[in-house]
């Protein structure tokens, strides 16, 4: 027999995006922003429907992604960062809170809030995760937010 099979489509337009994006290792942090940005545009989102959220460091993105996510003014919360292991534990204890508070945010609203914060071991590996050998990291989760988006509509019957 088959089942149903329920999917969500990569089509932005009528939908509302929250970028929450870390200003630590900005100048790799911006182009996951910019990878965001081009997905959604490419993917039909309509002008004006994408806000951009700065915060200091990847710490701070799932308490912004919270507080945004619980406005209830948006489809869906992409968070952008980026961690660089280095030589400290600091590493750890960032990375970990970012992932977890990520993953609750989206469990505590119902909206969806999208992962993508590079966590790398070096600067090369970051690089690489920003849109040059690795693909780029914000793209991916824009699209995630997108596919997310359509198909939780598909679940409540809005679409
Ligand atoms: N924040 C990052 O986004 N990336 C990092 O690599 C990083 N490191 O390595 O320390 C980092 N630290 C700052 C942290 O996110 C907080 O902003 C800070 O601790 C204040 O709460």
């Amino acid at each position: 027999m088959q089942p149903v099979i329920h999917q969500g489509h990569l089509n932005a337009s009528g939908s509302r995006f929250a970028i929450v994006a870390s200003r630590w290792n900005d100048f790799l942090t911006a182009r996951l922003v910019e990878g965001a940005l081009d997905a959604l545009e490419r993917l039909g989102a309509d002008e004006g429907a994408v806000e951009l959220f700065k915060v200091p460091g990847s710490f701070e993105i799932p308490l912004l992604a919270l507080r945004v996510a619980q406005t209830k003014k948006f489809d869906a919360v992409i968070c952008l960062g980026t961690i660089i292991r280095g030589e400290t534990p600091h590493f750890e204890y960032v990375a970990g809170e970012a992932t977890k508070g990520i993953a609750q945010a989206g469990m505590q609203t119902g909206v969806p809030v999208i992962y993508g914060i590079v966590t790398a071991d070096t600067l090369e590996q970051a690089i690489d995760r920003a849109g040059v050998k690795a693909g780029n990291k914000g793209f991916d989760a824009a699209m995630s937010a997108v596919e997310l988006v359509n198909l939780y509509k598909n679940v409540t019957g809005d679409k």
